[in-house]
């Protein structure tokens, strides 16, 4: 199968995909930001289902049904928090994205779109992070399980990078 990789700026919770992820905190019972956005727009189920997973390590990533999104599923996963780039966090970042991927693949999903996790409230810049971000989906996208990546930048400024580092890596998108 064809992997295309997107860049679709906006916001994650009106996309109709198999899956978005959600930028959580440990806690996985919401909180600002795209995490706030997507328990809004899901509803009050969501939140039922979180509080059963007890919780999400840093990296890893936990999968819900979608609810009242167009989305069948959101995995969360619960980026780093940035301190000065030396505390392991682009290897927690990377982690996020890799354990997403996994879920995709062992759930038979077919399309996933990604917000810019931990480059809100945890502070990751973002051009280090989408780097992280768009090379982890080449290789995916090299696996061919899925049809559609999509990154979803939620500002001019931050669609900006997307397509800069797209062009540096060569992605076609
Ligand atoms: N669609 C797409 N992107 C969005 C949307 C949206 N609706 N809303 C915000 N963004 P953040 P973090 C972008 O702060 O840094 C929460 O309180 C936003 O512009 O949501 O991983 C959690 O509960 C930014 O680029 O997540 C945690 O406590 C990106 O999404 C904490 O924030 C991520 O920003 C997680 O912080």
């Amino acid at each position: 199968m064809d992997t295309r990789i997107e860049i679709i700026p906006g916001d994650i919770t009106t996309l109709d995909v198999d899956a978005i992820v959600n930028a959580a905190n440990n806690s996985l019972l919401g909180g600002g930001g795209v995490d706030g956005a997507i328990h809004w727009a899901a509803g009050p189920e969501l939140l039922a289902e979180c509080r059963g997973l007890h919780g999400c390590e840093t990296g890893d990533a936990k999968l819900t049904k979608g609810y009242r999104l167009p989305a069948r599923y959101i995995i969360h996963t619960v980026g780093p928090v940035w301190h000065d780039g030396v505390r392991g966090e682009s290897e927690l970042l990377r982690s996020c994205y890799l354990n997403c991927f996994h879920l995709a693949r062992l759930h038979d999903l077919k399309s996933i779109a990604f917000p810019a996790i931990s480059c809100g409230v945890y502070g990751y810049p973002l051009l280090k992070a989408v780097r992280i971000a768009l090379s982890v989906a080449r290789d995916e996208a090299a696996r061919h399980y899925l049809q559609r990546i999509v990154f979803v930048p939620f500002n001019a400024e931050a669609l900006k990078v997307y397509k800069e580092v797209a062009a540096e890596l060569e992605l076609t998108v």
